[in-house]
């Protein structure tokens, strides 16, 4: 999974970045600069199972970041879409807003930056139509006056000022829609970044988006980055009394990959042997044959079955032999929904 980081310049970008990542990047230096990063998921889960199993590796499932260059959302006036192409890539994009400063004004930033993401959107298919209607002048190409069709209805949302995520589409629809990677069809989660004195305010502050969220589509979060950022680098010991102290219970950050995780819909599946202890990401609803294609194509190819172990009953019984013994092994065919935290061995056969 990728995500995108994006916000105005200087909204602390680049401190959630190191925060979630644990690099140290300058911060505040108005450089502008890309970093990229990937991390891994803090999966209790794994932890627990690797606690359990003592394997010989131990492998987190991962996201990318990207920390893009800040986009002052003057869209409207200049005449370049500051939207750069590596952003059309991502699968979400986290959006900071400075909720720090004395001045913040985290509401008319969020606007100027969806204004921005519209601008680019709308240039977008813009160009698309009018390449598609030379194309149809000269060849008649029933498939493009489709296409321009369903351009038209986008331009027609993205004029009224709308994200085209919330337009309606057909599957097939958002299909054909699916080679322009659309900035306004992204998910998005919102990240409230609050000054070391106002975490005590973060619901106040959220509270302010309360019309914007909605379901599978956009969350919010708050945090002081500043903090997050120190919290990454102390050691294990330090950390957890600093973080007593201050009275949290997990760094922000691992609330932040949750998030973005579920507002995609990504549930994991764990692999649980002396060699390794896994997990593995997939969309939620995903059969047990496509599950297992994620981990190599063999094992899709030749599915024979899946052995299933309920997280739960695994940490219950304590190993996959005691869980055999009590009857709690499942053997699901190919059609089987995989579900959060299932530990799973793949039969195959090719
Ligand atoms: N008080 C406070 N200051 C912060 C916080 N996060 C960032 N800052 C400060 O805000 C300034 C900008 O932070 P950056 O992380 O560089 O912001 P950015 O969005 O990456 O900036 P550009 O990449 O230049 O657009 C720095 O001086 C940070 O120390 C925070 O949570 N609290
Ligand atoms: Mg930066």
């Amino acid at each position: 999974m990728k995500l995108g980081i994006i916000g105005k310049p200087q909204s602390g970008k680049t401190t959630v970045f190191n925060a979630a990542s644990g690099q140290q990047v300058a911060v505040g230096d108005y450089s502008q600069a890309t970093h990229q990063a990937v991390i891994k998921v803090p999966d209790a889960r794994v932890d627990k199972l690797s606690e359990l199993i003592n394997p010989k590796k131990i492998t987190y499932a991962e996201i990318e970041f990207l920390d893009a260059p800040g986009i002052s959302g003057k869209g409207k006036e200049a005449s370049d879409v500051e939207i750069s192409s590596d952003l059309r890539q991502m699968d979400a994009l986290m959006i900071v807003l400075d909720a720090f400063s004395s001045d913040a004004n985290p509401k008319s930033d969020l606007q100027d930056i969806i204004d921005e993401m519209i601008l680019a959107d709308q240039v977008m298919v813009d160009t698309n139509i009018e390449r598609r209607l030379k194309r149809i002048k000269t060849t008649n190409d029933k498939v493009a006056a489709q296409e321009v069709e369903l351009l038209k209805k986008c331009l027609a949302h993205l004029e009224a000022e709308k994200l085209l995520i919330d337009l309606e589409l057909t599957s097939d629809e958002l299909k054909s829609l699916r080679g322009y990677m659309f900035m306004t069809l992204k998910p998005l989660l919102l990240v409230a970044n609050l000054s070391e004195e106002g975490i005590s305010e973060a619901s106040k502050v959220t509270s302010l988006f309360d019309d914007f969220v909605s379901d599978n589509k956009r969350e919010i979060t708050a945090l002081c980055g500043k903090i997050e950022m120190e919290l990454i680098t102390l050691e294990d010991d330090d950390r957890t009394m600093f973080m007593e102290e201050l009275g949290i219970t997990a760094p922000a950050v691992e609330l932040v990959i949750q998030k973005s995780y579920s507002l995609l819909g990504l549930i994991s599946y764990l692999t649980a042997g002396e060699t390794e202890v896994r997990a593995w990401t997939i969309k939620k609803g995903t059969n047990a044959q496509k599950a297992a294609g994620v981990i190599h194509t063999d094992l899709e190819r030749g599915f024979i079955r899946a052995e299933v172990i309920k997280y739960a009953d695994y940490i219950e019984y304590g190993s996959e032999k005691d869980v055999k013994a009590a009857g709690k092994f499942r053997l699901e065919g190919k059609e089987y929904p995989v579900g959060d935290g299932d530990v799973i061995l793949f039969r195959f056969n090719v």
